[in-house]
Parts: structure tokens; C-alpha cells; sequence
């Protein structure tokens, strides 16, 4: 089965990636997740077949090289909402290496770890939250204190915005496109993953008229790496 379109996610180690990618793909949330080994799944999406990749823990030696998202239909930049810092890494280390990803790639930038901080993500989406008496606060058993707000990652949103160019106007807004998720919990899991894939249909068909190299193709790893960047616009 041969992949349609690339979703990648980035982030610095430990703000929940693959965490996230596990939770939507098996439904489930384990304390220990090994980044190590899968290195992408495949998800059946209408009639295409989505890649959506994890960083296979590269991220902590600094690893990650360009060809990671070498032709991303969609790049799913990620924080934690107790890091500030974990924020500040997108835009320092991470945006720079969007620069192989597709000319129109969807961008969506997630703030993990909400069922931390905010209440409304202590609970599964599913469960009827006016069902409890007490108020869930008092359900949660540590609170740690939110270091970013989703205001801080629709700025963001808009740099990377400017970054690549596109107009504010036609790209969908950052009110769409930054989310608050718990893979944890499951809070909003579904609907970030939703969301960027109908939104990487147009991107995925677009390829496929112009024929772009859809995935990574180890055999010209080398020359990816000699050719500057941007050279595919
Ligand atoms: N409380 C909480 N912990 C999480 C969440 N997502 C991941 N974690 C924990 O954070 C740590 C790093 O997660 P991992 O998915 O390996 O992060 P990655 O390095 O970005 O792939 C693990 O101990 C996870 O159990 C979340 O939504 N809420
Ligand atoms: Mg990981």
C-alpha cells in the first residue's frame, strides 16, 4: 500500500507525540510509550491513505534532519502546555525544519498535556461531564500550573504564517488550527486528527496532479540533503 500524503509531527522530546499518535491510532494511553519502532502508521482516510509520522525519539539528539518532512502535506508542530519552553523550541528548532514540507502544507499547532491544567480536559470527550456533582476540579489530583495558553500558540500560528509566506487572509485560521489535547484523557485527540486530515485532502490531490515526491525516499536521502532548501517551490 503505497501512502497518498505525509502528516508529520514535531516537537521537542516529551511533550506527548507519540503519546498522541498511540491514543488516536489504538485508542489507548500508556505511561510507557516506546518512540522506538514504529516509525509511521498508516491511516485509511476515504480513498487515501494518510502516513503519519513519529519522530522515533530522534528529536532528543537533535536528529532530526530535513528530510523528516520532506514533502509533508501537514505538519502537526506540538507543545506542552506546562512548558514554556517546550514552545519556544517550535519556532527556534523546529519550524526551520518545515522548510522541505509541501508549498501549501497544512499547519496545526497543539498544546499537550491539558488534562495537567485545565478541567475540561480531565475528562474523556465522551463522558457527560455535567454528570458529576463535585466540581471537577476537585477530581484532579495535581495541578500544575499552565506555563502556555492557546493565545500564545495562535501567535505562533501566525509566525509560522509569515514564515512560509502564506497570506492570513486564505489560510485557515488559527482559531482552527491550534488545539488543546490530553492524550491521556483523549481530550480533542480525535478532533485535532480530524481536522488536519480534512484539511490535507485539497494538499494530497494537489501532489498527485504535480506528481511531488509524496514520501521520503531514503534512496535520495543524499541528494535531498545537498540541494538547498526550497528548491521544490
Ligand atoms: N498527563 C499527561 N501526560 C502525558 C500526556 N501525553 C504524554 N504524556 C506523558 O509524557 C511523557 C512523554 O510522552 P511521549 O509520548 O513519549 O512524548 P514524545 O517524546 O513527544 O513522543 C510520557 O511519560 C507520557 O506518559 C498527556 O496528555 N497528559
Ligand atoms: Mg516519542
Amino acid at each position: 500500500m503505497k501512502p497518498d500524503g505525509k502528516v508529520v509531527l514535531l516537537g521537542d522530546m516529551n511533550v506527548g507525540k507519540t503519546s498522541l499518535l498511540h491514543r488516536y491510532m489504538e485508542r489507548r494511553f500508556q505511561d510507557t510509550v516506546s518512540t522506538v519502532g514504529g516509525a509511521f502508521y498508516l491511516k485509511q482516510w476515504g480513498p487515501h491513505n494518510i502516513s503519519i509520522w513519529d519522530t522515533a525519539g530522534r528529536e532528543q539528539f537533535h536528529g532530526l534532519g530535513s528530510m523528516y518532512c520532506r514533502g509533508a502535506a501537514a505538519v502537526i508542530l506540538t507543545y506542552d502546555v506546562t512548558s514554556l519552553q517546550s514552545m519556544v523550541e517550535l519556532e527556534d528548532r523546529f519550524l526551520a525544519l518545515t522548510d522541505t514540507a509541501s508549498t501549501d502544507c497544512v499547519f496545526a499547532v497543539v498544546g499537550n498535556k491539558a488534562d495537567l491544567t485545565d478541567a475540561c480536559a480531565f475528562l474523556p470527550e465522551m463522558e457527560n461531564k455535567h454528570h458529576f456533582e463535585k466540581p471537577i476540579n476537585s477530581f484532579m489530583s495535581t495541578k500544575v500550573k499552565k506555563q502556555v495558553h492557546v493565545d500564545d500558540a495562535i501567535a505562533l500560528y501566525k509566525k509560522i504564517l509569515k514564515y512560509k509566506m502564506l497570506d492570513e487572509k486564505t489560510a485557515p485560521a488559527g482559531e482552527k488550527m491550534c488545539f488543546e489535547t490530553s492524550a491521556k484523557t483523549g481530550y480533542n485527540v480525535d478532533d485535532l486528527f480530524e481536522t488536519v486530515f480534512e484539511m490535507v485532502i485539497p494538499v494530497i490531490l494537489q501532489q498527485k496532479t504535480e506528481g511531488l515526491p509524496q514520501t521520503v525516499d531514503l534512496n535520495n536521502y543524499k541528494t535531498a540533503k545537498n540541494t538547498p532548501s526550497g528548491c521544490c517551490r
